[in-house]
């Protein structure tokens, strides 16, 4: 059975909503945030960047987002959770999620702990205000690329679109507005509206509205 260390909305939710796609069996394992579990010795030998999520399968352990879900996408290949690999249909997705993952995600650790980046209260609210400028285009492009969907990639659910989902939640806490968006508007209740989905909020905990 595969354990995940979650922490309620944190981007382990991306990673849960594929193990609920793929109906793997699995363990959840809370990693207490509020006495800095993340940070604990135990859990950096684990993950040595201290942040959540981390996989374990077997003598695996995994840590980054979006490698966690490639691993879930791979081991239930019978789910489409990723296109074939070999296509254009791919190497789009490799694109997308490569976006998301290294620019968008990047972008909103930068607007959530704008400490790492300035001292000052004005040097903070510098940070976080280019921060929301950037996440304001990124979703731009992300409400183009999503079109008429009904997902990311078209006709096929991906695990793309639980982590767009996931960054949009946070996005929108950042005050870029998705919902404001003609296409990622509806798209967004689509992929609200997916059981596996339903049941990862539920099974977290997380208050309405998601986004
Ligand atoms: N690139 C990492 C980032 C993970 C990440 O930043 N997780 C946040 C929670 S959403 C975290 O653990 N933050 C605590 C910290 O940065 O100290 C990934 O995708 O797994």
């Amino acid at each position: 059975m595969v354990q995940l260390y979650y922490y309620p909305s944190n981007a382990s939710f991306a990673p849960h909503v594929c193990l609920e796609e793929a109906g793997a069996d699995y363990e959840l394992i809370l990693v207490d945030r509020s006495v800095d579990g993340h940070k604990s010795a135990d859990y950096k030998r684990l993950n040595p960047s201290g942040r959540i999520p981390t996989l374990i399968d077997g003598e695996l352990v995994l840590f980054e987002t979006a490698a966690i879900c490639l691993h879930i996408a791979d081991k239930y290949p019978q789910h489409g959770l990723s296109p074939a690999p070999g296509g254009a249909a791919r190497s789009t997705f490799h694109k997308w999620l490569f976006y998301l993952a290294t620019t968008v995600q990047t972008e909103l650790l930068i607007w959530f702990y704008p400490e790492r980046y300035a001292d000052t209260d004005d040097g903070k609210a510098a940070v976080k205000a280019g921060a929301l400028a950037r996440l304001r285009d990124m979703m731009d492009i992300m409400n183009d690329a999503v079109g008429p969907g009904p997902w990311l990639m078209g006709d096929q659910f991906t695990l793309l679109d639980p982590y767009l989902l996931m960054l949009c939640r946070w996005s929108n806490m950042a005050g870029s507005g998705p919902r404001e968006r003609s296409n990622l508007n509806p798209y967004l209740d689509r992929v609200l509206a997916r059981p596996s989905v339903a049941r990862v909020i539920e099974q977290e905990g997380i208050r309405a509205p998601f986004v």
